[in-house]
């Protein structure tokens, strides 16, 4: 568990919510919150099943923690991306789906940590922007790796070049998220979101989280391969065959009804 002060975490059935919770300051990700989002997620009772992350105040993330940005020599600065890398591996392949909740500045290494998110969930008041570009610096927390595959290297390069911000609208449109919900709800429909993805099989969660991204990532024949591996172990689960049956025998709900 979490005994960083800046980093709420409460579990909730099988659901976790992690908080980063440190509104004067944007919650702005000091070194000291990045290792702790590392240890939550590595540390997450195995009851957990799904786990949202959020922002406490008016903003999701107002990136790193520009008052740690010290004079670095190339090695150091090799390492400190690394620990943000080792960090938001966890999110992302840690061992839950993580449903993102957005709103106000989602910036700099915040967006990095939502990219990392398999979920994103942005309210009418969220804003994406990669100040980096106007800092003089560069993309540090696996940004480059995880951005353009949500928006295109393209975008990313523009935002960086001219300082472009994206509002939440065309930041949906664009790939940020895949819900827009009004001023204030995103938290609560992160929840909703969180709430159902729990109840999937798990060896189906893990799949997608775990082999769908490297899939996309494979040459189309190994990409066959892999897909028919994670087919076929998921299959075979008992919870997968009494998922069919229920389905077989009137007992699921049909596509579109809950
Ligand atoms: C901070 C930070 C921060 C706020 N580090 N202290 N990220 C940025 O370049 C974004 C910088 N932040 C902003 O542009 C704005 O703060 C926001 C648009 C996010 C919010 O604006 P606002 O008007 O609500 O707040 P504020 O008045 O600017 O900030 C409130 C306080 O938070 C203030 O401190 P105070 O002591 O004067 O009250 C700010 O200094 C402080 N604060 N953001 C430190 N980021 C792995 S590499 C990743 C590289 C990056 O992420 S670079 C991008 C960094």
């Amino acid at each position: 568990m979490t005994t960083h002060p800046d980093l709420q975490l409460d579990i909730d059935g099988d659901l976790a919510v992690v908080r980063l919770n440190r509104p004067a300051k944007r919650n702005a990700l000091s070194d000291g919150l990045v290792l702790a989002v590392r240890d939550a997620f590595q540390t997450l009772p195995a009851t957990v099943r799904a786990a949202v992350l959020a922002g406490a105040g008016d903003h999701f993330c107002a990136g790193l923690d520009l008052s740690e940005l010290k004079e670095r020599d190339a090695g150091a600065g090799l390492h400190h991306s690394r620990m943000w890398h080792a960090a938001l591996e966890q999110v992302q392949y840690g061992p839950v789906p993580v449903i993102a909740a957005l709103h106000g500045a989602v910036v700099g290494g915040g967006l990095e940590l939502a990219a990392a998110c398999h979920i994103r969930v942005a309210d009418d008041t969220t804003f994406y922007a990669l100040p980096e570009g106007a800092r003089g610096i560069f993309v540090g927390g696996g940004g480059a790796v995880r951005i353009p595959r949500l928006i295109g290297a393209a975008r990313m390069a523009d935002m960086m070049m001219t300082g472009r911000v994206y509002q939440a609208e065309e930041g949906e449109r664009a790939g940020f998220a895949q819900y827009l919900v009004p001023a204030g709800t995103a938290f609560d429909r992160a929840v909703e979101i969180a709430r159902r993805v729990a109840q999937n099989a798990p060896l189906t969660n893990y799949a997608l989280m775990h082999a769908l991204p490297r899939i996309a990532e494979q040459p189309a024949d190994q990409g066959f391969l892999t897909e028919a591996l994670m087919a076929a172990i998921a299959q075979s689960a008992p919870e997968a065959k009494q998922r069919v049956r229920d389905f077989l025998e009137g007992r699921a709900a049909k596509i579109g009804k809950s």
